[in-house]
């Protein structure tokens, strides 16, 4: 099918991929211009946020480039499997806690002791998500002008050949967005029905899950998800290996994080193992045992949820062109996004973690500025962070532990302050929290800033609460700037912001030393 020249709706894009999808039609859209007779400078293997964000970068400096994905979409894994589910699973999640907090009390309905379907989630997503995918290919298509063929199995020939049928495209750079998937580690029972990635969950449940839930791993997915299962009231057990949500490293705002998890009922097992899943007759989970510091322990249930980070989808084209890889398959690149053989670039998810959608984007631009001859890096130990609990929980720069191991003069300002009762004031809060505010203080967030007393400049932050992922993304930048407390007493708040980053600065800010608040 050749819909260069066409003006495909976005309704019309969202009945093609619903149906294509549906239908398991194989047939390869080509959006090629005929007329463009110049070789093109770039193909990027896979259209998700790297491949996307490249292409249509190195389009705008004047490059000719191709896009080639499997999917009949664009987008890949964010908006099908991936980011997307997890941002609704985590707002029912907060949804949730708050319904749950409040239940019967003011106008909201008694969900004590009531399980909420996932199965209806899940479907709802299934159906939505060819929305945001019709969005994808019309944007591409109509707004940025880019190249591609979609719902298209490719071959490398080399690194300047890719086929597709018949057709063979030379090009003078490949770049390889091909994307990672969920890890499935080789313990017994894997396999069983039941057992499930955040993957598989959004492609396979089809049915309604019982009310206990093992979710395997600390990490971000199988904590976001398994705020969500518990969420729903369902029994959550996290069984994790080492410590969970490691990657928020402020010990003092981790704390809180994993407080207010076994708050809403959560159950963790650090330092712990799942040794085998059990199934039934049917081939279907029936109860998984777990190894912990205190022995064997057997948990009944029906549904295992493993969030265990994911491997790359790169083992054929990295043996074909001879690229070097980690022991996890992962490509290794350089901070131009070079990997070993030389015209042959890697961005996203297939250069390892984290599998996040920021990086990917900003890889794949990267690469295309390098490509065109502009000289660029990237460095993604300098991009800011969040994941969901129930909550969100943003961070940037250092943790006060860091900081304290760099700085001689560290100053804190944080909210709730250390006081007598501990968290039972209501600060932070801020929008969506004002209710936890007057009747729950103590979940009304958590929040910190880290400063150097010396140079007056921030060298960290973290956020429990909602609302200020906005708000991280600019601090972040100007804090690679050098913002001082001086500069963030000076900007303009809009009261109530959920970070009170601006209100406390600008309370001390006229201190030559000033302390801890
Ligand atoms: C977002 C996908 S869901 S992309 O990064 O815009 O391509």
């Amino acid at each position: 099918m050749d819909v260069w020249g066409d003006c495909l709706t976005i309704e019309k894009w969202q009945h093609f991929v619903a149906e294509t999808l549906e239908s398991g039609n194989s047939t390869p859209v080509f959006n090629i211009n005929p007329n463009d007779t110049r070789e093109f400078d770039a193909i990027f293997l896979g259209g998700g946020a790297a491949g996307r964000f490249g292409a249509a970068y190195l389009r705008a400096l004047g490059g000719r480039v191709l896009i080639l994905d499997r999917w009949p979409f664009l987008g890949g894994s964010c908006p099908h499997q991936a980011c997307v589910p997890h941002h609704l699973f985590s707002d029912c999640a907060a949804q949730l806690m708050l319904e749950r907090t409040f239940s019967g009390k003011l106008w909201f309905q008694n969900l004590n002791d009531k399980i909420v379907s996932i199965k209806d989630i899940v479907e709802l997503f299934r159906t939505g998500r060819t929305g945001p995918h019709a969005v994808m290919n019309f944007q591409s298509k109509e707004q940025l002008g880019l190249e591609f063929v979609l719902n298209a199995e490719f071959e490398i020939i080399d690194a300047h050949t890719v086929q597709v049928g018949d057709r063979k495209f030379h090009v003078k750079n490949l770049v390889l967005a091909l994307g990672a998937k969920p890890f499935v580690p080789d313990i017994p029972g894997a396999t069983l029905k039941g057992v499930f990635t955040s993957q598989t969950l959004v492609e396979n449940l089809d049915f309604e899950p019982g009310n206990t839930i093992v979710v395997i791993g600390g990490g971000k997915s199988a904590i976001e998800y398994g705020c969500f299962f518990n969420a729903t009231g369902r029994r959550t057990i996290v069984v994790a290996r080492n410590q969970v949500m490691p990657m928020l490293k402020d010990a003092e705002s981790r704390a809180y994080a994993i407080l207010m998890m076994e708050e809403q009922g959560m159950e963790f097992f650090e330092n712990a193992e799942v040794m085998e899943i059990q199934g039934d007759a049917q081939g279907k989970v029936r109860s998984v045992s777990i190894k912990t510091s205190d022995g064997i322990i057997d948990i009944d249930t029906d549904f295992v949820f493993m969030g265990l980070g994911e491997q790359a989808n790169s083992e054929i084209i990295a043996q074909k062109l001879g690229l070097e890889t980690s022991d996890k398959g992962f490509i290794k690149v350089n901070r131009h996004m070079q990997t070993s053989v030389p015209h042959v670039y890697a961005v996203g998810d297939v250069t390892g973690p984290p599998m996040e959608m920021f990086k990917a984007r900003k890889e794949g631009v990267c690469a295309a500025k390098n490509i065109m001859g502009q000289a660029s890096e990237y460095k993604t130990a300098d991009y800011p962070d969040f994941m969901h609990t129930h909550y969100e929980a943003c961070w940037l720069g250092l943790s006060e532990e860091e900081a304290r191991q760099r700085y001689a003069n560290v100053k804190i300002m944080k909210l709730p302050p250390d006081n007598p009762n501990g968290l039972d004031v209501g600060l932070p809060a801020g929008d969506r929290m004002m209710l936890y505010l007057m009747a729950k203080p103590r979940m009304s967030g958590f929040q910190k800033l880290i400063l150097d007393g010396d140079t007056r400049k921030i060298l960290g932050a973290t956020h429990i609460g909602y609302g200020a992922k906005d708000g991280f993304q600019y601090l972040n930048y100007l804090v690679k700037k050098g913002l001082t407390i001086d500069d963030l007493a000076d900007m303009d708040e809009l009261f109530i912001s959920p970070s009170y980053f601006i209100q406390l600065c600008r309370l001390r800010a006229g201190d030559p030393h000033f302390n801890d608040m």
